[in-house]
């Protein structure tokens, strides 16, 4: 496929909502510098994940996400904080585990507003599937540092067995691959039929994001 130029706008949506960057705070990275990263290297589905801050210490970095996002024509997801999306009306909610839960959610930031949910076993998929979320992250694939309370590893055997299951019981949601994935999995990963994969540490932790992005991007198409 073509490679994709940073600071193009438009017509390349099919490819790159296969690829959620996860936003993450390092000693060296804010959420937004994380951000910028990423779409410097060419991603436009970002999601800002901030954990233990408060809502109103959410509000403006998610304010300064959206400004960056939009600067680049990019999809702004907002993980955990409803009124945070609605406030700077982000593209979409993800919502986790033990977060609100789906339909509740959809109430609050009504129904232009994509909502994603957390997965880990075929319980919660299904669960998700009748909430109405509209893509599933299903992880983790292996084990990662970037997320704390980690749920059980799901492995390739952990993701031919759900992706049988969603296939014999007929469910088309796009289902996104997430946990310590890096571009060389990706292949692997999507012979077990999955839409796409979320990353975090293989991006921002890449010598080159925009050729780790490149290859992400042939990987994906
Ligand atoms: N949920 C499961 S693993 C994970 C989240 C948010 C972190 C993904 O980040 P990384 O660095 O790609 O493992
Ligand atoms: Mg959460």
């Amino acid at each position: 496929c073509p490679r994709f130029q940073p600071g193009d706008r438009g017509g390349i949506t099919d490819v790159v909502d296969k690829f959620h960057f996860i936003s993450n705070e390092t000693s060296e990275l804010s959420h937004v510098d994380s951000i910028r990263i990423a779409l410097q290297a060419g991603c436009r589905w970002i999601q800002l994940r901030v954990k233990d801050r408060r809502e109103e210490e959410v509000l403006p970095i998610a304010w300064e996400a959206t400004r960056l996002c939009d600067s680049y024509g990019a999809k702004l997801i907002i993980n955990d904080f409803p009124l945070v999306a609605l406030a700077v009306e982000a593209y979409g909610l993800h919502l986790g585990l033990t977060d609100m839960p789906v339909p509740e959610a959809r109430t609050l930031v009504g129904e232009k507003m994509i909502i994603g949910g957390t997965a880990n076993t075929w319980e919660d998929v299904v669960r998700r599937i009748e909430e109405g979320a509209d893509y599933i992250g299903l992880g983790p694939f292996r084990f990662t540092s970037t997320k704390q309370n980690l749920s059980p590893i799901l492995g390739i055997a952990g993701y031919r067995t759900l992706m049988s299951q969603m296939q014999e019981a007929g469910h088309s949601t796009p289902i996104i691959a997430i946990g310590g994935i890096t571009p060389d999995d990706i292949g692997l990963i999507r012979t077990a039929g999955l839409h796409g994969v979320a990353m975090s540490a293989a991006l921002i932790g890449a010598a080159d994001p925009q050729e780790t992005f490149y290859q992400i991007q042939q990987a994906l198409c």
